[in-house]
């Protein structure tokens, strides 16, 4: 036997015997709707490429705006939503889960669907996203084992989440006429690995009732459960190339990944590339530089490079997280970073449009529409300039070639000029053809452009500009095409019979026949540019719109229930468009007067937007145009600064006679935590049930003449701290962990009892990302010792969040409440009866200490179809520092630190917020220094629409008088 032919069979029975002992479990089961190949997933039979954004409902705690974001999604090209469910926020205490009001994942999901919306299902259980214990219940931090690990302490607990969940999931999935097209298993599972436990997930998810095809994403192509055992369906990765540090916005790696297509190819060859979470801003640390420079990190020039790089690398799933970051509101998010989750996402914390994502609606129409994308190959491509690399993708069923251009070194901010040398079924030649042109290249951008590619009754040879879409308008294929303002573009077209002309020829345009090809030449305008093309043999009428980018990124292409495709320009954002006999009804916001321009079947000839008409005209190009009214009403809104604002003081446990009869004794002498205290009894609060927000501890001791001083230690997270006092004399505040205070006499009380309170204002628990327990961290303090002292006892109570793991306030969550006085009094919840309370104003001009309340109401009457999405800011430019908790109707949406910032301005998600009737706000102020004063508080709004967003009814939520129970 010749040697060759030896190898390949031994590398035959390898492989065989490879998927005898399951190396590779993958298996697509074709009477399930979803199937693969080794180029894309299919739905229903039908290739999509996946464009999915991620969204997290527990960051958007109005269900009626899930409506406005799916909505949104649709009209920017997403076609999937990746989603992680929450375990800690459905689940105060084990055995006890909610899944209604704001947690209502049925609502959630079918939301997803009325939008046709995919989702793609993450629920953990463990799930990062900067969530506090990554996703875990408070409760779980005084398990005795090991998390993301198998063993029957963890195992119970997760079946538990997973049974309560897959309730909702398992109805929800697309074979049952759902949203839900495929099913993660952990989470980036990389570190400490147990595949017994990934496989144990996976069949828990089967026997429940999961039946779509099982995803895992590897934090890095890292070949973790592509096979073996735990290994999934279909294996993916994350890329977060610029990582996170927003302080250096403009700082790019010299390369962008080039060994994706190899590793797939290695590693899982059978299954679609995927990229389950791809980089689509970051999140930002307390204190970090805040998210506008997130957003100009990962910038509309960041996505057409890096996310036409996978593309280029063969991916077709591709997830961007985040798509709207939201806000982790309450005591949601994990201790390092603050209440913004806007991510830099191209959809903002407010709802809005950013560049970003208009350039994602760019790329994901393209894909959408344009299906030869799905099936491809590489081809060796050539470029004639050395800083551009050129990657070539044939259709593998056509002759469609793509070449997807970047520079080499993917962070060089050079323009550069060059020609393609095009090697496709249309022959071999360098394009752009006519001479002096060239095809540019600017720094810090990439181009997807199509070659040989039939759309409508047309054959495109090339064209150098990208593609945004094509549609149909009755006999005549219309195709719209773009780059940056003033660069060269050349497209060419070949005739079905005989000669073609353009018209619509001017000085910018250009065109010339040569052996039946059509050769238009034009700049990019400012605007657009209209070409048109007689019919030839059975290539019908063509319309050429060539757009620079910024005309282009106000193109959309909405597609009506009916599966047409409309072309309509202008407006700030087309949410739909209905074609109903001779009338075409589009949807949409407006941020200024706009003028329309439609492109849509020769029988509509009545346009609305909104539901209200539009005249329109038609132009000598076939298409109608129009104008659209602004936001033009003015929108009152209330000063805050001449309110009436009430205010009391809020630290009564500093004093000696306050009653903590009710307080639960810290009085353990073990814990499981693994970072063991450094002394007893154990100060840690969340082995007494307090698992969020702040916390106080009260001890009580009898003085000695020998005790110098008090040492404390506190175990916190990023953001938190810390104040003593003993004998209700204020001993000090801090913002690190450590503090030794002098002790005199005149504090002391020689023989009688002495008490010292402490409150830990603290930020979230910290996540498992490397399987170490790190969630587990504690919230307390792991000594306090009086010094000099070897005799003194010290008695310990322990306060947190009213009723610990049985919260009061089931509505609002187990996020919502720390143990501050106010908080278990219920001070902030609407209609508190303040009316004792004190006369403030705010800002402040009296120093105050300790903890301070201050409420105030006031009234909204924004005017109907206006999207005025609103904040409250915090303006201070003082030094005495405080942290702050801010409620709106009851809900804690604010977590502010003037001393660290940097968010000033907190989002008030309408629906919590009443844009039509009464609010009621509470500040609670924690000085940090001895005395501080309250800055200015302001309502402010991030913009103002006239808009389509669907009607946001207000959350159903208790007030003062409907909370269930008030122990202190
Ligand atoms: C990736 C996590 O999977 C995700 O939950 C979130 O934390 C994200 O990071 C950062 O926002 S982990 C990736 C950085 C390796």
């Amino acid at each position: 036997m010749p040697v060759k032919k030896l190898f390949t069979s031994i590398s035959l029975v390898l492989s065989l015997i490879g998927a005898a002992s399951g190396l590779n479990n993958s298996a697509v089961n074709s009477n399930h709707p979803v199937t693969w190949d080794q180029y894309s997933l299919k739905i229903n039979g039908e290739r999509q490429f996946i464009f999915s954004g991620e969204f997290h409902y527990y960051r958007l705690p109005s269900p009626d705006l899930w409506d406005d974001i799916f909505e949104k999604f649709k009209a920017l090209g997403f076609n999937t939503a990746s989603i992680y469910f929450y375990w800690g926020y459905h689940s105060a205490k084990q055995g006890v889960y909610d899944f209604e009001g704001v947690r209502d994942l049925s609502k959630l999901l079918e939301t997803a669907e009325k939008y046709g919306i995919n989702v793609i299902s993450r629920a953990g259980p463990y799930i990062n996203a900067e969530v506090s214990e990554g996703g875990y219940p408070g409760w779980l931090t005084t398990m005795k084992s090991k998390a993301r690990l198998g063993n029957p302490e963890y195992e119970t607990a997760w079946k538990e989440w997973l049974t309560e969940v897959d309730r909702y999931l398992v109805p929800n999935q697309i074979d049952k006429d759902g949203s839900i097209i495929l099913n993660q298993i952990e989470n980036e599972y990389a570190y400490g690995r147990d595949p017994s436990y990934m496989k144990a997930i996976a069949d828990k998810f089967r026997e429940d009732g999961m039946t779509v095809p099982s995803t895992f994403n590897d934090p890095w192509p890292g070949d973790h459960f592509a096979r073996g055992e735990g290994s999934v369906d279909i294996y993916g990765w994350d890329g977060y190339p610029v990582q996170f540090d927003c302080r250096s916005p403009d700082i790019w790696p010299t390369n962008a990944s080039t060994y994706y297509r190899e590793f797939h190819s290695n590693v899982n060859p059978t299954q679609p590339m995927a990229i389950y979470e791809f980089q689509g801003g970051a999140f930002d640390p307390w204190g970090g530089p805040g998210y506008d420079s997130c957003r100009k990190l990962v910038n509309e020039q960041f996505a057409k490079v890096f996310y036409k790089n996978n593309y280029a690398q063969g991916a077709t799933i591709q997830n961007l997280y985040m798509a709207y970051g939201g806000t982790s509101w309450g005591e949601s998010p994990t201790s390092s970073v603050y209440t913004s989750y806007d991510y830099g996402a191209p959809i903002s914390e407010a709802r809005l449009m950013t560049p970003k994502a208009y350039e994602i609606k760019l790329q994901a129409t393209f894909l959408r529409d344009v299906k030869p994308f799905l099936t491809t190959t590489n081809i060796t491509a050539e470029v004639d300039n050395f800083a551009i690399r050129v990657d070539g993708l044939r259709d593998v069923n056509g002759a469609t070639t793509f070449y997807i251009v970047q520079h080499q070194v993917t962070n060089t901010t050079n323009s550069d000029n060059f020609h393609i040398n095009l090697s496709t079924v249309d022959g071999e030649f360098a394009i752009p053809r006519k001479a002096n042109t060239q095809i540019t290249l600017n720094g810090r951008d990439a181009k997807i452009l199509t070659t040989s590619y039939d759309f409508g009754s047309q054959h495109l040879l090339y064209s150098t500009s990208e593609i945004f879409t094509h549609i149909k308008q009755d006999s005549r294929d219309v195709i719209l095409v773009y780059a940056y303002e003033g660069e060269h573009g050349e497209f060419a077209i070949s005739s079905g019979f005989g000669d073609i002309q353009a018209y619509g020829v001017n000085a910018n345009v250009s065109s010339s026949f040569d052996d039946s090809v059509l050769q238009i030449n034009y700049i990019h305008p400012e605007g657009s540019t209209y070409v048109s093309t007689a019919s030839s043999g059975d290539r019908s009428e063509m319309l050429l719109i060539v757009s620079g980018y910024n005309s282009a990124s106000r193109w959309w292409a909405p597609q009506s229930s009916g599966g047409e495709t409309v072309l309509v320009s202008g407006p700030y954002l087309v949410r739909s468009a209905e074609i109903e006999g001779t009338q075409l009804a589009l949807t949409g916001d407006t941020d200024v007067d706009t003028d329309i321009e439609i492109i849509v079947s020769d029988l509509v000839s009545e346009v609305t937007w909104n539901g209200i008409n539009v005249k329109v005209t038609t132009t000598q190009y076939g298409t109608l145009t129009g104008k659209l009214p602004g936001p033009e009403e003015d929108v009152e809104i209330p000063d805050l600064g001449q309110a009436v604002w009430k205010y009391s003081p809020a630290s009564p446990e500093t004093a000696n006679d306050f009653n903590d009869t009710n307080w639960v004794p810290a009085d353990h002498k073990t814990t499981s935590n693994p970072w063991q205290p450094m002394m007893l009894p154990v100060l840690y609060a969340d082995d007494y049930g307090y698992h969020t927000g702040s916390l106080w501890f009260r001890g009580k001791f009898n003085a000695t003449s020998d005790i110098t001083r008090l040492r404390v230690n506190a175990t916190m997270g990023p953001g938190s701290a810390w104040m003593a006092w003993i004998n209700g004399d204020y001993l000090g505040g801090m913002t690190n962990h450590f503090n030794e205070f002098q002790l005199n006499n005149t504090v002391l009380r020689q023989a009688e009892e002495n008490v010292i309170s402490l409150l830990l204002w603290t930020t979230g628990h910290q996540e498992d990302f490397v399987t170490d327990d790190e969630y587990k961290q504690p919230r307390g303090f792991s000594d306090v010792s009086l010094l000099g002292s070897n005799t003194t006892e010290i008695s310990w109570k322990v306060q947190g969040n009213i009723g610990g793991q049985e919260i009061a306030d089931t509505v609002r969550g187990p996020l919502n409440e720390g143990g501050l006085y106010g908080e278990r009094m219920g001070w902030h919840l609407p209609e508190y009866p303040d009316e004792s309370w004190e006369d403030a104003t705010v800002p402040d001009t009296i120093g105050k200490s300790g903890v301070s309340w201050y409420r105030t109401t006031f009234e909204l009457d924004f005017p109907k179809n206006y999207d005025v999405p609103m904040g409250i800011r915090f303006s201070d430019t003082k030094t005495e520092r405080y942290r702050a908790l801010l409620f709106i109707n009851g809900w804690q949406l604010g977590k502010y630190a003037n001393d660290l910032g940097p968010q000033t301005l907190f989002y008030l998600p309408e629906g919590l917020l009443n844009h039509n009737g009464k609010n009621s706000i509470a500040v609670a102020v924690i000085a940090v220094d001895e005395a501080v004063t309250l800055g200015e508080v302001t309502l402010e709004p991030y913009g103002k629409l006239l808009s389509a967003k669907p009607a946001v009814g207000m959350v159903e939520s208790p007030s003062y008088s409907e909370r269930v129970s008030f122990l202190i």
